[in-house]
């Protein structure tokens, strides 16, 4: 009786688990789930010996092994040979067509993680292993079984071996980091590393806490299912309940071959896990064996490898910057490198714990990094490569531009320029004034406006109220004429109507961002009022801190500043807030949002206004999404999001919401 409503529970949830998992389309609600489980559990505990070895409870983890098996691959796992461009893709082709003159491919996605075989006896899973040398791998069933996407029990029983990748989704990586940033914990360089880091664990409770997944893709002895070709041995792995890439085609030629590579490699950054590559295969078995293997590699596929995402480069040099509020960063100048499609030649080290923790020096090779289109960070040291001529990192301790000694306050990890004088400071505070989120003066960017400081037009704010009266001057320097100089005047011109928070947001006052310039705008309504306002009236405004009032406070005491804010006021500039009474990210704060397909704005500029309005941007569609930005040519993330429910936004509904009030 006991016994036939666990399996019956077994049933239920596994077909639940796989609905959701495998599938991505639940058939059942989170809590039906859990009550189920719960009563698996109960069962489970009062019967112990009715426990199941295929039993989905393993799936926390309460397996400890105490080292791990030598397993041997009864055949080999044979890797691939890459190849890195169009040419060698044609000349693979050309080889094949020798001794299969009309070949078809089946061309998939090449996933960055890490091979796995899976051996099942009687439809149970008995055995997961690592690749290792592709002869000997390591036993890691005790891992394996924690991972959500790997079946216990197969719907047939029967003996099989089925090959694919385990590996961590892009967010779950995220937040994994995040956790062990929080903890202190060092940080994995990428989602590859962490899906290896846990499956070589010996207690699995690690593993099953990871989120791992899985795509199968190979069937190393398929010919004893009666299957004759690679798509349906993928096929039939669907039919087994294994999770298999959806994003294959059957390329009829070498042509379609190239058009998946080049789709690929452009949509990449919209796939929720990090692929690597591409993989063609000849699709016919048979041709498969008329082709054989070559020594090391089999003859009838091969790996395309999507140009590097991670590089190694040699850091020559450490140098400082200054930033507006005075901040110094450290950057290192490295040898320049192809990335991701650009060539990078520094790379930013934040701050001095940041190089302390890396471990990095002078003239180390390191690994850089690019996710998806962002700014590249530093990986890791290689420390390996080191030759005992590098040079340890000393933090600056004066300012590079003014020779101020540098001041590093209690709770940042950072040290700063006091020196209100910098020129270094006031260049940086000019071009934040003049930014698209504070002042928009459309056309003033970061050259010119370093050009006009150093030729004494610009030295504070309001000089950009003056500059008319140099318009003569202006016109005659190099690169510059008539029409735009006078773009110029005409976007300071328009700034006097701005509303006050962005007024506020430019002046650059320490802690002061976009929102509490917005805050401060609609409590205080005019400049007059806040710069009045005493440090207590501030602490009574919502959201605004001890240190935020304070460094307020000490902002309106400075006669420089005082005196700053007179003459924009003299020269016209709008001192009371104007905007709406709904706060300027009503739509986005504390949402989180999906980009997909073709923007015609970069995506970083996306990702930014969404941020700068308290939203953020994720990498995958999940329940928790809010709402998915549509492109032109849209991937998967559009498919889920309407399969979620989830709202879909087209550009031009975005961008409306962004410039709402602005
Ligand atoms: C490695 C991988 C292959 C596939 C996907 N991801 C990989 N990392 C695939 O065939 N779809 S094949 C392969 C190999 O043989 N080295």
């Amino acid at each position: 009786m006991i016994e036939k409503r666990i399996d019956e529970l077994i049933k239920i949830l596994n077909k639940a688990s796989y609905d959701y998992h495998t599938l991505d389309a639940p058939t059942i609600t989170d809590q039906e789930y859990d009550d189920y489980y719960a009563e698996l559990v109960k069962l489970e505990t009062e019967h112990p010996e009715l426990v199941r070895e295929d039993s989905l409870t393993v799936r926390v983890g309460s397996t400890v092994i105490d080292g791990f098996q030598k397993v041997t691959h009864e055949v080999p796992m044979m890797s691939l040979d890459d190849i890195f461009n169009e040419e060698e893709i044609r000349e693979f082709d050309n080889r094949v067509r020798k001794v299969i003159p009309h070949p078809t491919y089946i061309c998939e996605l090449k996933i960055d993680g890490l091979s796995v075989s899976l051996l099942y006896e009687k439809g149970k899973l008995v055995r997961g292993a690592t690749r290792g040398d592709g002869v000997t791998g390591e036993d890691i069933t005790h891992n394996v079984k924690t991972i959500k996407s790997v079946p216990l029990s197969l719907p047939q029983d029967i003996d099989i071996e089925v090959r694919g990748e385990i590996y961590m989704p892009k967010s779950s990586f995220e937040t994994l980091n995040e956790e062990r940033r929080k903890k202190g914990e060092k940080e994995f360089a990428n989602p590859r590393n962490a899906a290896a880091g846990s499956v070589r664990q010996l207690d699995s409770k690690i593993a099953a806490s990871r989120n791992l997944n899985t795509f199968m893709y190979h069937l190393p002895k398929a010919g004893d299912y009666d299957i004759h070709s690679q798509e349906d041995a993928l096929n039939y792995m669907k039919e087994l309940t294994f999770t298999v890439n959806p994003n294959i085609k059957h390329a009829k030629n070498v042509e379609e071959v190239v058009e998946y590579i080049s789709y690929w490699q452009e949509h990449r950054p919209e796939l929720p896990y990090e692929i690597d590559g591409v993989v063609i295969k000849v699709n016919n078995l048979d041709d498969q064996r008329k082709l054989g293997f070559t020594a090391r590699v089999p003859k009838w596929g091969i790996a395309y490898k999507f140009p590097a995402e991670e590089v190694l480069t040699q850091l020559k040099n450490i140098e400082f910057c200054v930033g507006r509020t005075g901040k110094v960063t450290p950057r290192a100048d490295l040898t320049p490198v192809h990335l991701a499609g650009s060539i990078i030649s520094s790379v930013t080290l934040h701050n001095e714990d940041y190089v302390k923790e890396k471990e990095i020096m002078i003239g180390d090779i390191i690994s850089i990094h690019k996710a998806g289109d962002v700014i590249p960070e530093v990986v890791e040291v290689k420390k390996e490569r080191r030759t005992g001529e590098e040079i340890p990192f000393q933090m600056a301790t004066h300012c590079p531009i003014c020779g101020t000694e540098l001041v590093r306050k209690e709770s940042e990890a950072a040290w700063f320029c006091l020196n209100p004088n910098c020129d270094a400071r006031k260049i940086e505070g000019l071009i934040h004034f003049a930014s698209r989120d504070a002042m928009n003066l459309d056309g003033f960017g970061d050259s010119i406006v370093e050009d006009f400081y150093n030729m004494g037009y610009l030295h504070t704010a309001d000089d950009y109220y003056t500059l008319y009266e140099h318009k003569e001057d202006l016109q005659c320097l190099e690169g510059f004429g008539e029409k735009s100089i006078q773009n110029l005047l005409d976007a300071v011109q328009n700034s006097k109507n701005n509303s006050l928070e962005r007024l506020l947001f430019g002046l650059g006052i320490r802690h002061v961002g976009k929102k509490t310039a917005t805050i401060l705008a609609q409590h205080f309504e005019t400049m007059e009022k806040l710069q009045t306002a005493s440090f207590e009236e501030l602490r009574e405004v919502e959201d605004i801190g001890e240190i935020i009032a304070e460094e307020i406070v000490s902002y309106f005491a400075s006669s420089k500043n005082q005196e700053c804010l007179q003459k924009l006021k003299e020269y016209g500039v709008n001192f009371t807030y104007i905007g709406k009474e709904k706060s300027l990210s009503a739509d986005f704060e504390n949402k989180t949002f999906v980009l997909t397909g073709t923007l015609s704005i970069p995506r970083e500029e996306a990702k930014e206004k969404i941020e700068l309005r308290g939203g953020k941007v994720t990498g995958s569609v999940t329940k928790k999404t809010d709402a998915v930005i549509v492109g032109e040519n849209p991937g998967s993330k559009f498919t889920k999001a309407q399969e979620l429910g989830i709202p879909t936004w087209t550009e031009e509904e975005f961008l409306s919401k962004v410039n709402d009030k602005s």
